[in-house]
């Protein structure tokens, strides 16, 4: 295969110069079938230094221009994504794995954010509140942070940026973004495609958006530079508690959008057809590696039959193969180590008597690349491997009784990010997204678990980190507030009534 020529059309189809290749650099391969793309350079302490240094001076101008004119940049950026999805889709499959159509998604993610990020440029209302003294005015205004650190995973290596990107440029604040170590072709790409955009608008570039490159290491230092305001970062659990604890003892924002267990309850009344196609979509695609992936499926019992003999048919005929392939559905896993959980939590499932079908390797091109069937477990109850997060594609069944019994299975486990209910039954459904319903950030009702719109907050709670990104009101994360008290007359009324005379 020559990916490695293939990278460098991609970065010629962007306009923009290829990765250097750096003989001692990080090695990236691609997961289909293991082969190196390029080997890129890291960035060295004193460049991350240097990078944050940058974009906090740049972030001193910044701030300073007019929200809706900050809004154009992120326009032409958009724009410009839009104009290069096919390119830029195509580089997510093969640093991810993921298939074209889902590389595609992402790309239009990331112009979907921008949209919504010019319009919110000329949004970012503050209030204005009653005051309770005579000729005065109570505001509340919004205010750039400065430098956002940015920490993304590979399963998302442009939306999940763009989401954070386009949101807290608007805002008024500048970038310092470190992708995942497996995917920074695709941070080089749609960097240097923003930078490249603002160089068109005559805008200075430096220290706007920079791409630091490297381990854990470089995410310590955006945790533990005092010039670094906001750390928003998306990944494993593990990570978000070091880097959430670490931002609090600095009283330093953390933005966390961590792991899923996410769950759907498939009531008696539920249309199955619709069950099938959501369930296949949540569970398999992406070969399960969205934070928002369906992994557990709570099932009535009177369906609970005729729901796993279509489920397992589907699952048996789902296409494994080569992302790049029109037709396929369920493509590669990122690395040997995701595919050595899936194989210990599938053994340890077993173990406890559950019963597992697929889920093994499949042979696909090279013999380093790591393919599998997603796997359907059924299991007596919820226990074991289920309680856990397991990035891949393992689709754990339990049945249930009563709906208050399928409610606690969904809230029983430590994240809580996405959730589903599908029911034609009103009462179930609106129970399921009432304050005694599922308790995770995202709760749905005949959809799946995954493939949320833009246009709604995005994140979860409990270990899935608290943080919301995306749409909504999440801006505010992005912004301080202030609360303004102004005086027009000529006294000076005290709050409380307070006399104070001197
Ligand atoms: C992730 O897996 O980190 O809702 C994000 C979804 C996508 C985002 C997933 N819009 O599945």
């Amino acid at each position: 295969m020559t990916y490695t020529t293939d990278v460098q059309t991609i970065f010629k189809a962007l306009d923009l110069a290829p990765p250097e290749h750096n003989p001692t650099g990080l090695a990236v391969c691609t997961p289909i079938d293991a082969s190196l793309l390029a080997r890129v350079a890291v960035s060295t302490q004193a460049q991350v230094d240097a990078a944050i240094t940058r974009a906090h001076t740049r972030y001193l101008s910044w701030r300073d221009v007019p929200a809706p004119k900050r809004g154009e940049l992120v326009r032409a950026f958009g724009e410009a994504v839009r104009r290069h999805k096919e390119p830029l889709g195509r580089l997510i499959t093969l640093e991810t794995g993921k298939i074209v159509q889902e590389g595609l998604g992402e790309v239009q993610e990331v112009v979907d954010i921008c949209e919504f990020a010019v319009g919110l440029s000329r949004q970012l209302y503050g209030l204005s509140i009653a005051s309770e003294r005579p000729e005065h005015k109570l505001l509340e205004t919004w205010h750039p942070l400065g430098v956002v650190g940015i920490i993304s995973a590979f399963n998302f290596p442009m939306a999940v940026f763009a989401w954070n990107a386009a949101l807290a440029l608007v805002c008024g604040n500048t970038l310092v973004w470190k992708p995942s170590e497996k995917t920074p072709l695709s941070a080089l790409a749609l960097n240097g495609l923003l930078l490249q955009t603002a160089q068109a608008q005559g805008l200075d570039v430096a220290g706007l958006s920079e791409l630091v490159i490297g381990d854990r290491l470089v995410g310590q230092t955006l945790v533990s530079h005092p010039q670094v305001r906001l750390v928003s970062a998306t990944g494993s659990t593990a990570m978000g508690r070091a880097v959430g604890v670490a931002c609090a003892s600095l009283f330093k924002r953390s933005l966390l959008e961590l792991g899923g267990n996410n769950a759907a309850i498939v009531g008696p009344s539920a249309n199955l057809a619709l069950v099938v196609r959501g369930v296949a979509f949540a569970a398999a695609g992406t070969a399960g590696q969205r934070c928002t992936s369906l992994r557990r499926l709570i099932v009535h019992r009177t369906i609970y039959a005729p729901l796993m003999t279509a489920l397992v048919r589907v699952f048996e005929r789902l296409p494994v193969g080569d992302p790049l392939i029109s037709g396929t559905l369920v493509g590669p896993l990122i690395d040997q180590r995701a595919f050595d959980a899936m194989q210990r939590s599938l053994e340890q499932a077993r173990q406890s008597g559950a019963q597992a079908h697929f889920g093994s390797r499949e042979e696909v091109g090279d013999a380093a690349a790591f393919y599998v069937r997603p796997a359907i477990v059924e299991m007596a109850t919820q226990s074991g491997p289920m309680l856990q997060e397991t990035f891949a594609p393992i689709l754990y069944v339990v049945p249930y009784d009563s709906f208050d019994e399928a409610i606690a299975l969904n809230n029983a486990v430590g994240h809580g990010l996405s959730s589903a209910v599908f029911t034609q039954d009103l009462r179930e459904a609106e129970v399921f997204t009432s304050a005694r319903g599922s308790d995770c950030g995202i709760a749905n009702v005949n959809i799946g678990t995954s493939g949320a719109e833009i246009g709604g907050a995005f994140g979860g709670e409990k270990e899935t980190g608290g943080g919301r990104e995306s749409g909504s009101d999440a801006w505010k994360a992005y912004m301080r507030r202030a609360t303004n008290t102004i005086n027009y007359g000529a006294t000076l009324p005290l709050a409380q009534g307070i006399k104070f005379e001197v």
